[in-house]
């Protein structure tokens, strides 16, 4: 069962290359711990052992099992990524990577956020996952504004499906209709 037929929310699919197809980009919006993929992200913080926004509802879905693993990580630099075993979701791998907290665009804030979309799709191709759900790194408390984001997310994203073997679906699960809207947008000029 794909994304798209277990959420309530919109769905925008768009295939690479046009019809040519090396991969799909897909736009949702939606809950990312309902996903039944080879792995989702998580948009973690510097511990890895949990907190607010989708990594809590990560961890609360995943169960105790999440935290034990996480512990033996000893936590995560900004824009590397982690992954481990899934647990009680239906995702297979939960992949945790560390976004930038914005700080006004002058602390290498695009090259680190633009790292942690490439660390984490390093991570699934290296762990041959071939369906993958992000949600909106940085973009909750750490601030990160919208529209910036979701031009580094999806240009991280595209380039690097058109390199990989491996990962061959990648759906951006956005909460909220305004992550929705901008994600679309920005889709719009691949
Ligand atoms: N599914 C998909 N997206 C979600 C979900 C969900 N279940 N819940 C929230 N979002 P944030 P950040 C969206 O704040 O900015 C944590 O406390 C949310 O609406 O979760 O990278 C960590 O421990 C927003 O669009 O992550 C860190 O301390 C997006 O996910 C810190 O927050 C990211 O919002 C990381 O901050």
């Amino acid at each position: 069962m794909n994304a798209d037929s277990i959420l309530n929310g919109k769905c925008s699919i768009i295939d690479l290359n046009g019809g040519n197809i090396m991969g799909t980009v897909k736009i949702i919006q939606g809950d990312i711990t309902k996903i039944k993929v080879d792995a989702i992200v998580n948009a973690a913080n510097t511990t890895l052992l949990g907190g607010g926004g989708v990594d809590g509802a990560i961890h609360r879905a995943a169960g105790p099992q999440l935290l034990a693993e996480c512990r033996t990580l000893h936590g995560c630099e900004t824009g590397e990524a982690k992954i481990t075993k899934g647990y009680l979701l239906p995702a297979q791998h939960v992949i945790h990577t560390l976004g930038p907290v914005w700080q006004g665009g002058t602390q290498r804030e695009a090259q680190l956020l633009h790292n942690s979309y490439l660390n984490s799709l390093k991570r699934a191709d290296e762990n041959n996952c071939a369906t993958v759900a992000f949600p909106s790194i940085s973009t909750g408390v750490y601030h990160y504004p919208l529209k910036a984001a979701a031009e580094i997310a999806l240009t991280t994203i595209h380039e690097f499906m058109r390199k990989t073997k491996v990962v061959k679906e990648v759906t951006m699960v956005c909460f909220d209709s305004a992550t929705f809207t901008t994600y679309q947008q920005v889709e719009q000029k691949f």
